[in-house]
């Protein structure tokens, strides 16, 4: 039996609550779509495989530049982040996996942890490696870049600790290590802007190398931050060239939060998709820059379109490119939410996107395309976008033992209570690993 960490019963007396406005509402919904030629079932078995991974950076309080208000109960281990972890799936049953952040959740056990994460039900999505903070006691500094630095000693620290990140995500069966670096320039002539990208592949391509045959590599972009000039790996062009010139296990991944404002993402989604290099997302919204809100709390309409264009890809791999499987990963950091309830929310409103772009009559779209009615076109989607699909998935997630209100289960349960007591917090302990 899977352990659980709120009480099963807790969440059955919370979902008895629920039932008859659920039922009422489910009831509601599903002659809406009958009459849509829409089977409401589908969609809900369809929402129940539904799953995006949890960063176990994001169950602390992250922080800005300026100031972290630390939150109660903060776990301060990678083992209470599992905890923290399982109670997000519990409740919405859509955040099977963690992805973990090395040297942040560096454990001497992964075995234990492994099992922790087991005995929840919980596996481990990409990890991610972290070239762009020096750690005590190490070698050399990535001041000026770690993958890309002109030291080829640094280089070798950053490749080295690549590798370690490889080591430790085979012992807790991960496939994946996404690589993210801040590396680049503050200044014009700060250096060679093509000789710091051959750098880096050069780096990569020995990353790569002790990649496992059943391994990817995620290559991150991002337009600027922590370089403000030029950033190595600023856009999905140089990532794709990359990923290309590195070879099949290297993909592009897309963290809505690395573009710059008004671009548009759902398209580098679509060109990523048909070459072959969307290797997954990070998850999250924003209104200026990498400002890691919620998903869907500032810009719902772009998550739909991104969604919009996975179903797109996915209905045509069903054709031919069978592998097309990105891995969907939330990366937020939370700074005046419980974290907990901010991820639960976040779940939920990525799965609301997948579930309205399965929606989206293709049919019809396609027939409206090739007859060029634009303004039919648009409605298409409009109409998927607009149809609240709430009833869907708490009906998906209460089928699957989860709660149909996670947060009011949650808040009702009283974890956060609970935890503040058992985790006292320490002195100068960074819940997320973010300083
Ligand atoms: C960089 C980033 C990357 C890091 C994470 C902490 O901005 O998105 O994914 O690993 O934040
Ligand atoms: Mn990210
Ligand atoms: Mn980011």
């Amino acid at each position: 039996a899977q352990n659980t960490v709120i009480d099963a019963g807790r969440v059955a007396e919370h979902n008895a609550q629920q039932q008859a406005a659920l039922a009422a509402d489910y009831e509601a919904l599903g002659g809406m779509l009958a009459r849509r030629g829409v089977d409401i079932e589908k969609l809900t078995a369809l929402a129940g495989t539904f799953a995006v991974a949890v960063p176990s950076w994001g169950v602390g309080t992250g922080g800005t530049r300026f100031a972290r208000f630390p939150g109660r109960g903060e776990p301060r281990n990678v083992f209470e982040k599992m905890e923290d972890c399982a109670v997000i799936h519990q409740l919405t049953r859509a955040t099977p996996a963690v992805s973990l952040h090395f040297p942040w959740d560096r454990t001497d056990d992964p075995q234990a942890l492994r099992e922790l994460a087991e005995g929840y039900g919980l596996g481990f999505d990409a990890v991610n490696s972290n070239t762009f903070q020096d750690q005590q006691g190490q070698g050399h500094s990535y001041k000026y870049g770690s993958l890309t630095a002109t030291a080829g000693a640094v280089r070798a620290q950053a490749v080295a600790h690549n590798i370690d990140c490889i080591e430790l995500g085979k012992a807790l069966g991960s496939k994946a290590l996404t690589v993210w670096v801040g590396d680049g320039a503050n200044f014009p002539g700060q250096h060679n802007l093509r000789g710091a990208l051959e750098r880096y592949l050069d780096s990569m391509r020995d990353i790569y190398g002790a990649l496992p045959a059943d391994w990817l590599m995620f290559i991150e972009h991002k337009l600027f931050e922590p370089a403000f000039y030029a950033t190595t790996i600023a856009d999905w062009g140089t990532s794709f060239a990359c990923a290309t010139e590195l070879g099949p296990k290297a993909k592009c991944l897309v963290d809505l939060g690395h573009h710059a404002p008004n671009t548009n993402i759902e398209m580098i989604v679509a060109r990523l998709a048909q070459f072959g290099k969307l290797g997954g997302f990070h998850f999250n919204d924003s209104k200026y820059g990498d400002d890691d809100l919620d998903s869907g709390s500032i810009n719902p309409f772009q998550l739909f379109l991104v969604f919009n264009e996975l179903a797109d890809a996915a209905q045509r791999a069903k054709g031919g490119d069978s592998d097309f499987a990105p891995a969907y990963m939330l990366d937020q950091s939370h700074n005046v939410t419980d974290p907990i309830e901010s991820l639960m929310t976040s779940a939920v409103e990525v799965q609301r996107a997948f579930v309205q772009a399965a929606l989206v009559d293709r049919n019809a779209l396609r027939a409206h395309q090739e007859a060029n009615d634009v303004l039919q076109a648009a409605q298409t989607l409009k109409a998927a976008y607009r149809t609240d699909v709430s009833a869907i998935l708490a009906m998906a997630r209460v089928r699957n033992g989860g709660a149909a209100d996670p947060v009011g289960c949650y808040r009702a349960a009283g974890y956060r209570d609970g935890v503040a007591e058992r985790r006292p917090a320490k002195a100068g302990v960074s819940g997320s690993g973010i300083v």
